[in-house]
């Protein structure tokens, strides 16, 4: 028997719904089998009040190492990774793989606002691991961060932002729309054409580990064999039916549901493809 094989470098999140645990969740979901190498753990100590715990270069090689010695990979997929020393050693460890499908979500932000990059890390995100990727998966602040605080207010900017962020060297740009108002719309972007993926905008806070989940079912597809087009389309779907059915536990903003598309489908999402050509040319405006 054959199975598809995914490794996620990323920070664990103990609640559950983000990070590797996300990831692995999804993976799992759509029939991949799922590894991981944890950068660093983010959990909150009572006493201290420290949420961030990065682990040592040496244990996130060990983990990687034996990840790849021992069971390889089809795709990789980077998440948090948190420091400059993380991400230039991660270049490294991805270039020395092999492994040609790379998906990264360039992590910065958390839903309630820690920062899970630092910011001297943004430039070897921008310079080094971004070049290397297949896909890069930002949300609206992260693609402006990435952009030296272009603004994004509509879906217009987001394709201006996913032709900008294409001449950073990834193959894919996906800009993810979900903090527009009105349906959920994200551009995918191949250099040549826009994809507008829209999925119905769900009345919920409970969206914790959205962006991980959607990176990791991206991911999940590219390792399938999928071309990336088709996996970004399933993945919508994916994070869609996660919203659609997502749920809050004792306190704070909750998980989407991971095991919803597997479960109930979805069926509520379109894609329209543009030509470049006739869109903005944002060097007019
Ligand atoms: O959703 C962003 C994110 C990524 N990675 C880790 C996180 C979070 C947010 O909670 O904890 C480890």
């Amino acid at each position: 028997m054959i199975v598809s094989r995914a490794l996620t470098i990323a920070g664990s999140a103990a609640r559950g719904g983000a990070g590797i645990q996300a990831d692995i969740k999804t993976f799992q979901e759509l029939d991949v089998f799922g590894t991981s190498a944890i950068t660093a753990i983010v959990a909150k100590n009572p006493h201290t009040g420290q949420g961030i715990f990065p682990q040592s270069v040496e244990a996130i090689e060990a983990q990687i190492h034996t990840i790849l010695e021992d069971i390889g990979a089809d795709a990789i997929k980077t998440g948090m990774l948190f420091t400059h020393e993380i991400i230039i050693n991660v270049v490294k460890w991805i270039q020395r793989s092999g492994v040609k499908k790379i998906v990264v979500d360039p992590v910065m932000i958390g839903k309630i606002g820690s920062a899970l990059l630092k910011e001297d890390a943004m430039e070897a995100m921008r310079t080094q691991l971004i070049p290397l990727a297949t896909i890069i998966t930002p949300n609206m602040p992260e693609a402006s961060y990435l952009l030296d605080g272009m603004e994004l207010n509509s879906v217009e900017d987001l394709k201006v932002a996913a032709k900008k962020l294409h001449e950073l060297g990834p193959r894919y740009v996906l800009v993810k729309g979900g903090r527009l108002e009105g349906p959920a719309i994200d551009v995918l972007y191949d250099g040549e054409q826009f994809y507008l993926l829209e999925a119905p905008r769900f009345d919920t806070i409970h969206t914790n580990g959205a962006g991980c989940t959607y990176s990791a079912a991206i991911t999940a597809g590219l390792a399938k064999g999928q071309a990336v087009p088709e996996a970004v389309i399933e993945a919508k779907k994916f994070i869609s039916a996660g919203i659609r059915h997502s749920f809050g536990f004792k306190q704070g903003v909750g998980p989407t549901y991971h095991a919803a598309y597997g479960k109930y489908g979805e069926t509520d999402c379109t894609v329209t493809i543009e030509s470049s050509e006739l869109s903005t040319n944002y060097d007019e405006r």
